[in-house]
């Protein structure tokens, strides 16, 4: 059935607490592995400072009122929310996040709230991070305080940023390489986690919750069925394990199949499988992260290039997978200047394979461009190509809407300014300029970009002229 966009569609914008907070021992707030982080280049910043949110917060959210936001997409810090050393809530922390969520509602933009983005604490990393079960009892003990705390104010909840790209291309979002059986063994921990999270959302609140996967389609290379058969499995491995899980409570075959054949089965321990298909625990909707498609052809590397197979990876670039798939670029489309491949008609594609599949509400969390950026004589951010990019993807989206995906609201990347995942300060995606670089905090104030101007129009008008 047609969808339309009404009153209630959530148009806005998305962050998370390590790229955009800074303050990152502000009161009484711990390390997360991101702060301990020691491998980043002498040329990028850290996320000590970022766009110095922590401080701006009022002002930043003024922008957003000012655009016409109904929703913000952001992410807890739970090093802000809960004190390792006094194993108690940390107070200031709490305050801060109910100002952002108060304010949020004064100017009515609906809080959707991420509870964790890549910045796990740094003590449980310590202890053995997502390898350890323990963790899983410690993050239902922060879903529960977030719940309890905030769940009154807040009726979007989103689990886990992004679960495939932490398993997938760790050493681009934490410099460390993984093996594959302590990366599934992880993983489950983490879908272990995330059904305990949703079924408190679902036992203690009125709340609707989901996970937030990055998800896209898998074009193969060509007609030959080998690339077909790797775009399958690539598409396995890369979405659907990630949500046949919580929305089916059952582990996907095809990657299951990969770690057999890899000798990297993890293990399941009894009563596992029902805390996972517990119904309780399948998510309202599927939130999802969406900036390109990906490309793949049959493996055909010898053994000598398959060792350096995950060396030059980031979120859109991971190589391949020996004998199931190997990344190839797409000749057919254009490239931002970071080098991800520009694909509008994905972004529909993508949306009809997981309504076909899930048939569940969709939730856009992020879609964006990056470029680098600086701020022209008269302080202003003159970024058609931004326009361009979001008028491409909106075209599709309503196209998307009009085939019958109940798509709920869309959040792209980024609200504002704010540090890169792994590539700082230079690699910006907001609607609004913060005046900052990697090596230089100058003034932090912030300027509106070109691209600011013209969503507040598409908000308004829900669209009508794109
Ligand atoms: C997603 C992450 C975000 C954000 C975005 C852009 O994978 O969820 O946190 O960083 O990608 O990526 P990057 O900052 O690496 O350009």
């Amino acid at each position: 059935m047609k969808k339309t966009i009404d009153e209630k569609f959530l148009w806005g914008g998305s962050s998370a607490a390590f790229q955009i907070e800074g303050g990152w021992d502000a009161d009484g707030r711990e390390p997360s592995v991101l702060d301990t982080k020691i491998d980043i280049p002498k040329n990028i910043t850290d996320f000590k400072v970022a766009s110095d949110h922590y401080h701006h917060w009022k002002e930043d959210i003024k922008w957003m009122s000012e655009a016409g936001f109904k929703s913000y997409r952001f992410s807890i810090s739970w090093s802000r929310v809960w004190s390792f050393k006094n194993n108690a809530p940390n107070k200031p922390g709490i305050k801060f996040y109910n100002d952002v969520i108060d304010e949020l509602i004064k100017y009515k933009i609906e809080p959707i709230i991420t509870m964790y983005h890549f910045d796990l604490p740094d003590h449980l990393q310590q202890q053995g991070g997502w390898l350890s079960r323990a963790t899983i009892d410690e993050f239902e003990r922060y879903a529960k305080l977030l719940v309890e705390t905030f769940g009154k104010k807040v009726k979007y909840w989103l689990t886990i940023n992004e679960q495939n790209m932490m398993s997938l291309v760790p050493e681009a979002l934490y410099g460390k390489k993984a093996i594959m059986k302590e990366t599934y063994q992880s993983n489950h921990h983490m879908f272990l986690a995330q059904a305990k999270a949703i079924k408190i959302v679902h036992q203690l609140s009125d709340s609707l919750v989901g996970p937030a996967p990055n998800i896209n389609s898998i074009y193969p290379n060509s007609n030959k069925p080998e690339d077909y058969l790797a775009a399958i499995n690539f598409a396995n491995i890369r979405n659907w394990y990630y949500l046949d899980v919580p929305v089916f409570g059952r582990y996907n075959e095809i990657v299951l199949d990969l770690l057999a054949k890899n000798n990297s089965m993890f293990d399941i321990k009894e009563g596992d499988m029902d805390i996972l298909s517990d119904p309780l625990s399948k998510p309202d909707f599927i939130a999802f992260n969406y900036y390109t498609t990906a490309t793949v052809k049959a493996w055909d590397l010898s053994e000598d290039d398959s060792s350096n197979s995950s060396v030059k990876s980031d979120q859109q670039s991971l190589f391949g997978i020996k004998n199931w798939f190997q990344r190839i670029d797409n000749s057919n489309l254009p490239k931002t200047q970071f080098q991800w491949e520009i694909d509008p008609l994905g972004f529909k594609t993508t949306m009809l394979e997981l309504t076909t599949k899930y048939h569940l509400p969709l939730l856009l969390t992020e879609n964006g461009i990056a470029a680098l950026e600086q701020l022209d004589e008269n302080n202003e951010i003159n970024d058609q190509y931004r326009i361009d990019f979001y008028t491409a993807h909106l075209k599709q989206m309503f196209e998307a809407m009009e085939m019958g995906v109940d798509l709920i609201g869309f959040n792209p990347w980024s609200a504002i300014d704010l540090v890169s995942s792994h590539q700082g300060m230079l690699k910006r995606y907001g609607f609004i300029f913060v005046n900052r670089t990697d090596d230089n905090l100058k003034d932090m104030k912030r300027y509106p970009k070109k691209s600011f101007y013209w969503y507040k129009e598409v908000i308004k008008t829900n669209g009508k002229n794109i």
